[in-house]
């Protein structure tokens, strides 16, 4: 009997993970059309109650409108549980919403939001945008739904904005948090930041400026905010105040000047204009 239910549950968990394989290798074909949609087909096996999250590989900048539509049903379990992105309305609610609801969230850490059929609106931060299927579970799962996402680069030309960047962005991992403002060459740049973060255990919190008890990283304090100009462009210390021209034309980046990420935590909001 024991062995029965051990083989009973490692067959359900080989199914999930099949399941999951599965609807990865059907949604890497994603393409974008010339209006700028992208069509991909999410599985009923990405449970947000079990954190399990469908990568869409569309990165959001904060404040752009995000238009997203679905069509087709999934099948959360036996019985009368097939639904559309709108959710099962014969059940009750889950986490605050209808079972089956198409749900959304922008970055890993992101405000999780309902989407449904249809949904429109502006991104509340700057990230991947993840999509699920608001569930408790998936081993009875099946079916997916297609999904329709419009990006609006509207936004592209801001020349203001403030973000939080996580100390996770290591630069020394070539981890830049991407702060969705593009700067053209020779314009002018202010950079200011507030704050401190961690960047491991005891003496280790500072602020934009860098750690000044420890020897330098790269030539700069450890845990400086730094700054580059395009995914290629040179890196340049940017600390709590920062007055310069750019150096290029392209998308700004930041990060934290240090070698590892894991032991960091804590961020740093920073604020940006061009002239
Ligand atoms: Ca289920
Ligand atoms: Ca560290």
């Amino acid at each position: 009997m024991v062995r029965i239910n051990w083989l009973n549950s490692l067959s359900k968990i080989t199914i999930a993970y099949a399941l999951i394989f599965a609807s990865v290798i059907w949604s890497v074909p994603v393409y974008a059309d010339y209006s700028g949609r992208t069509s991909l087909s999410v599985s009923s096996a990405y449970s947000t109650g079990l954190n399990r999250w469908f990568d869409t590989g569309i990165d959001i900048v904060n404040g752009s409108v995000l238009s997203i539509n679905s069509n087709g049903t999934w099948r959360l379990g036996t019985g009368p549980r097939e639904c559309n992105a709108n959710g099962l309305s014969n059940f009750p609610a889950y986490n605050g919403y209808l079972y089956g609801t198409l749900m959304g969230k922008i970055g890993r850490n992101g405000v999780v939001f309902p989407i449904g059929t249809e949904y429109k609106g502006y991104a509340n931060a700057t990230g991947r945008l993840f999509l699920g299927n608001n569930d408790s579970n998936l081993d009875d799962n099946s079916g997916s739904i297609n999904v329709s996402i419009r990006v609006s680069q509207e936004n592209r030309k801001r020349k203001k904005g403030i973000v939080s960047v996580p100390s996770a962005y290591s630069t020394g991992l070539n981890k830049w948090f991407d702060s969705g403002i593009d700067v053209e060459k020779g314009s002018g740049l202010s950079i200011n930041s507030n704050g401190t973060w961690r960047l491991g255990s005891g003496p280790r919190v500072c602020n934009a400026n860098g750690l000044s008890n420890f020897p330098l990283y790269n030539g700069y304090l450890y845990g400086t905010l730094m700054g580059k100009i395009g995914h290629n462009g040179t890196a340049f210390p940017i600390g709590t105040e920062y007055n310069g021209n750019a150096y290029a034309t392209g998308r700004l980046f930041l990060g934290n000047n240090d070698s590892n990420s894991d032991d960091n935590s804590g961020f740093i909001d920073v604020s940006i204009e061009i002239r």
